[in-house]
């Protein structure tokens, strides 16, 4: 964990996204030069607090809070120029200097307003057809990812050829133009405001869409860059990288909770392909990992409790928690911590350790459950299974512990935790095979226990 030269953390959450991730991060930085996205796009975000003003980061890794520190969005990320210049300009107008520091891979797919168009219009015609939504945040992140699969999406490097840019952006709208007008445009919904500027007839309109991305691309040039050969030079140069991981595991296009998933793989060993590093580089996985589960959109959730009603634990743990999305402002779902589908998350991430985060948002509760195995189709098993079906059909099996009374908000030291705290703790190392290295204890930085 100590971060001595040249050594570099993936940073990765194990639950369903918003395990804190942007305050360990933060906190970490303070030991690195250089904080690296490998995947997503403006569908994650946390909210920080900048000199008084409010600014919420989607694509920009928080690192750019620390003078000096490097920041990267590589190749793995689906970018949306707009929604990255906006946010510098937000930072800027904090105060913050962006420009200089930060480097966006050639090689990132753009997310386009016809990528919005298809992923609104895909969840309408799932709900209009009577599935569940995937609950998706309605930013085009899987629609970009399928033209990236795809073989034909338009890249931050095309940017600068604009006539290439233009063949392949008049090809890309007859094929979802297509889509959009004959197989999702039957049903009746609304593209809402965000897209009106680029949309006539139900079709996305060529001029808006390639007048906007030219103007976006001279503003980004100055930090268009080969990230995979600038992270290469400053790890021989002895810096420390982290690599932040968004979303979480068990929102993974391959190992989470299918099809009721982000579209890419959110695994430790994807910021390796994602930033364009081999994985020796990659010398410690942090797993951030709630004290309890949430998770917002559609999907499985099998240790997911009452969280409307007043007087239970699920509204104790979303009420007391905050746990409202930053992108959307959805409400999270709730439940217990589930021990089983956090040694799936071991497994697939290699973790070297866990932090466990917003403990403090159990105090005061008199009993906890903790999820050790399913029973599944008659039998029982200690590890998630794989896809939304069978996890569906699991029933937790529960072990209970005794709660505590004690405020545990901001406490530093482990021997400072109510003994019940300490011993849910050591049931969690227990039950997940991992060993507990942090533990924080508010939003604030300060409030941090490091137990090695
Ligand atoms: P998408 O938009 O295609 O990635 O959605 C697919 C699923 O992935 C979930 N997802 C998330 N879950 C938790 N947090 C996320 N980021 C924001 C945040 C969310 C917000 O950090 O608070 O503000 O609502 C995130 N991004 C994607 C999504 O809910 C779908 O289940
Ligand atoms: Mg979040």
């Amino acid at each position: 964990m100590n971060m001595t030269k040249g050594r570099n953390v993936v940073v990765v959450g194990t639950q369903w996204g918003d395990e804190g991730k942007g305050k360990l991060v933060d906190w970490l930085t303070e030991s690195a030069q250089g904080v690296v996205r490998f995947q997503g796009g403006h569908n994650a975000g946390h909210t920080l607090v900048i000199n008084g003003v409010k600014t919420a980061l989607h694509l920009i890794p928080s690192g750019i809070m620390r003078e000096g520190v490097k920041c990267y969005i590589g190749n793995g990320v689906v970018l949306s120029v707009g929604k990255l210049l906006e946010e510098i300009e937000g930072l800027e107008r904090a105060g913050v200097e962006v420009r200089s520091r930060l480097r966006v891979s050639e090689a990132c797919p753009l997310i386009l307003p016809f990528h919005v168009a298809l992923d609104v219009a895909r969840e309408a015609a799932r709900e209009q057809g009577g599935s569940e939504k995937i609950g998706t945040t309605g930013r085009g992140i899987g629609p970009a990812y399928e033209d990236k699969i795809a073989r034909r999406a338009l890249r931050v490097q095309d940017l600068r050829h604009p006539e290439r840019f233009a063949a392949r952006l008049r090809e890309l709208l007859r094929l979802h133009n297509h889509v959009l007008t004959t197989f999702l445009g039957s049903r009746s919904f609304s593209f809402g405001e965000a897209l009106a500027p680029y949309m006539a007839d139900g079709e996305v309109q060529f001029e808006p869409v390639y007048e906007e991305a030219m103007r976006q691309a001279q503003a980004l040039a100055p930090m268009i860059a080969d990230v995979s050969r600038e992270l290469n030079d400053a790890h021989l140069q002895g810096a420390n990288l982290l690599f932040e991981g968004a979303q979480g595991t068990l929102l993974d296009v391959d190992h989470g909770t299918y099809p009721y998933v982000t579209s890419s793989n959110c695994v430790a060993g994807n910021a390796a392909a994602g930033a364009g590093v081999g994985p020796g580089m990659l010398h410690y996985v942090l797993g951030i990992t709630k004290a309890y589960c949430t998770r917002v959109g559609g999907g499985p959730f099998p240790t997911e409790l009452d969280w409307q009603t007043p007087g239970t634990p699920g509204y104790h743990m979303a009420t007391v928690g905050a746990e409202k999305g930053t992108t959307t402002g959805r409400s999270r779902r709730c439940g217990w911590f589930d021990a089983a589908l956090l040694k799936r998350s071991a497994q697939v991430n290699g973790l070297s350790g866990l932090c466990i985060t917003k403990l403090d948002v159990l105090d005061g509760l008199s009993e906890l459950k903790l999820c050790v195995g399913y029973e599944l189709d008659g039998q029982t098993t200690d590890i998630l299974p794989l896809g939304a079906d069978e996890i569906a059909r699991c029933t937790p099996i529960y072990e209970t512990l005794d709660g505590w009374s004690e405020s545990t908000v901001g406490v530093t030291r482990l021997e400072d935790l109510p003994v019940n705290a300490r011993l849910y703790l050591q049931r969690i190392a227990h039950a997940t095979g991992v060993p507990i290295h942090i533990v924080s204890t508010s939003p604030d930085r300060d409030h941090t226990i490091m137990v090695r």
